[in-house]
């Protein structure tokens, strides 16, 4: 059974300083965003003006990267037809996972901005810190995240339409990347697919990728960090170091845009 561990920020929020003649967001505060990324993995920004532009924004991060649907906005909104599968596009909880992890350089930073909050209690999005994981890891284990190629790639069910396939081990170095970048689905690696049905998903993973999803979601469950998103809320992280997941929630209005940055 799963244990439901409710584990508050040890981080801490930034509000939007504004300023200037359009009332945009300040320097000092751009440079705090980034230093708590680089420090904690991850970023709040509360308080965004109604006339926040993103665009611009942005531009002080990095460049936009097109999603499977080909926009730089993902809608992450239920949808009737996703509700018996584990997908963002769905109610309910998504585990843990990277995203773009099929991709032949993953975002190097997610961002969730807000447009309408969950209001029934759920629909936190939840965040760890996996160069925390990997450095919990034995040499044997370490070893062979860093050796051990796996698939990424959809490959039946809903999403097998998608153009994007990378054989990759999970702990990934890059040419021209200093740093190491994890790639981790727990539903692609235990079952094969990244978007599984809620009943009935078949474990396909061998013994050591079971032991080791095992073992990242115990991890999970004692050091996430819980955020629930407000209305204009901006959270930011660092998709190469950071593992995130969802719980469930009722809520249909829910409605986050979602942005990939390299
Ligand atoms: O809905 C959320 O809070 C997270 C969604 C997510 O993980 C995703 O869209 O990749
Ligand atoms: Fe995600």
């Amino acid at each position: 059974m799963t244990k439901e561990i409710q584990i508050q920020s040890l981080g801490f929020a930034v509000n939007a300083s504004l300023g200037g003649d359009r009332q945009q967001i300040q320097p000092d505060t751009i440079n705090l965003c980034k230093s708590l990324i680089d420090q904690q993995g991850y970023c709040l920004i509360q308080g965004l003006p109604d006339d926040f532009d993103v665009n611009e924004f942005f531009g002080n991060f990095g460049h936009f990267i097109a999603q499977y649907d080909g926009e730089y906005a993902y809608s992450v909104k239920s949808t009737p037809q996703l509700q018996n599968y584990s997908d963002s596009k769905s109610t309910n909880c998504l585990k843990p996972h990277t995203d773009g992890s099929d991709y032949n350089v993953p975002p190097h930073l997610l961002a969730l901005l807000c447009l309408q909050p969950a209001t029934c209690g759920g629909g936190q999005t939840l965040l760890a810190d996996g160069y925390q994981f990997i450095a919990s890891l034995d040499s044997d284990t370490y070893a062979e995240i860093g050796t051990r190629i796996y698939q990424f790639k959809s490959k039946k069910g809903i999403h097998a339409y998608r153009d994007y396939h990378v054989e990759s081990p999970i702990l990934d170095e890059i040419p021209g990347v200093n740093r190491s970048i994890l790639r981790f689905s727990h539903n692609l690696l235990l079952y094969g697919d990244y978007s599984v049905p809620i009943k009935g998903a078949v474990i396909e993973a061998d013994e050591f990728t079971k032991n080791l999803c095992d073992r990242l979601m115990e991890f999970f469950d004692w050091h996430h960090t819980s955020i629930l998103l407000n209305r204009h809320d901006l959270l930011i992280w660092d998709n190469w170091r950071m593992v995130h997941s969802r719980r469930k929630y009722q809520d249909c209005d829910r409605h986050l845009l979602r942005y990939w940055l390299g």
